[in-house]
């Protein structure tokens, strides 16, 4: 991850429009909305990248599923520069989409994608190819990490030519930079998560919580479990918890809780507290100190490094995919070929 982290990085040379293809930077100041189409993880990736584009470029973003979106009508708008990730660039429902967002008048096409000589990046006029290097397991892990980067780089790069960037880029990108050497300080962190994988692997659900972008964090470790573990995990944005999930909570049911010390953090808090309250066994990944203090046997936390609160999505996504991992490992699954699942969904 540090690495696939660390090469994406660089290939946004420094948030330049040309790192997406784009020559003149006119086809950033006429764009006016964004449409993502995705599935699976990448479509999780398009939801963490709304925050950022409607935040840092202030710019309309839609996000997608693209195996829906390419049956339905939406409303034209040739201003719309349509996004479509894809790890394999052959997702079938992803290129439909494409095809049926142009059909409908959109034709500003860009594609995040790892694999240069795929289907997607031939038939999208601009791209950028994310540097996951080979995914050798079914399920999407490096490629998540390194669209994200992807996404938040289109998101810089476009309030740049706006004007609308309110720090420098190059303060913009030592921030980022610092992400690689982070994500080394998670994965040192295997020994609590090994714990943590001894419960999952004997629970039969699971619910993992997220508020803003870590929203998508959360269906995105949830999905990690259930692709490789067979465990059920279900990601929810935590206030939505008392509007129905919270019926699920006993002292059987793992709860994990994505808890950064953001501007949201007394919001968590007290979705940890309606928790704790029935008796869920809570796993918090946090680095808040009040959280790390009340720890009990119930009550399991590991401090991540601090990073800033747009960036949080990319710390905090590793320790669910090692979870996911060990939790798997331990149950002897099959952890680069799960069942049932292929890498490159092309039907
Ligand atoms: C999309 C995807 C993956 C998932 C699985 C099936 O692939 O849904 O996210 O892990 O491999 O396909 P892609 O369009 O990103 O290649």
């Amino acid at each position: 991850q540090p690495s696939a982290v660390s090469n994406t990085i660089q290939a946004l040379s420094g948030f330049a429009p040309e790192a997406y293809g784009f020559n003149a930077p006119d086809f950033f100041k006429k764009l006016n909305r964004i449409l993502i189409i995705a599935c699976g993880t990448s479509y999780y990736s398009g939801l963490v990248a709304k925050y950022w584009i409607e935040k840092i470029a202030k710019v309309h973003c839609n996000v997608e599923i693209a195996s829906e979106y390419r049956y339905r009508e939406s409303v034209p708008d040739p201003q719309c520069l349509v996004v479509a990730i894809s790890q394999s660039g052959e997702t079938a429902d992803t290129l439909a989409a494409l095809q049926h967002a142009k059909n409908q008048g959109m034709e500003m096409s860009l594609a995040i994608c790892n694999v240069a000589t795929s289907s997607l990046v031939k038939e999208t006029e601009a791209h950028f190819i994310t540097k996951a290097g080979t995914e050798i397991g079914v399920a999407s892990t490096k490629a998540f990490t390194t669209q994200l980067i992807a996404l938040y780089g289109l998101a810089v790069c476009i309030a740049d030519i706006k004007n609308r960037l309110e720090q420098s880029k190059d303060y913009i990108l030592d921030r980022l930079s610092e992400i690689p050497s982070l994500l080394k300080e998670v994965l040192s962190h295997r020994g609590a998560i090994e714990e943590w994988a001894q419960d999952f692997s004997n629970a039969l659900n699971s619910i993992y919580l997220g508020r803003g972008q870590l929203y998508p964090v959360a269906l995105e470790g949830a999905l990690k479990l259930k692709e490789i573990s067979y465990i059920h995990a279900e990601g929810y944005p935590s206030g939505e918890l008392k509007h129905g999930p919270l019926a699920l909570v006993d002292k059987m049911l793992p709860v994990l809780v994505i808890a950064p010390s953001n501007s949201l953090i007394e919001k968590v808090k007290s979705n940890i507290q309606e928790v704790k309250a029935r008796k869920g066994r809570l796993y918090v990944l946090t680095n808040d100190e009040s959280i790390l203090e009340s720890s009990t046997k119930n009550f399991h936390v590991i401090q991540l490094p601090k990073t800033h609160e747009d960036l949080e999505s990319l710390v905090y996504t590793v320790p669910l995919q090692l979870l996911a991992y060990i939790t798997a490992t331990i149950k002897g699954t099959d952890v680069d070929k799960p069942r049932n699942l292929a890498k490159s969904v092309t039907v």
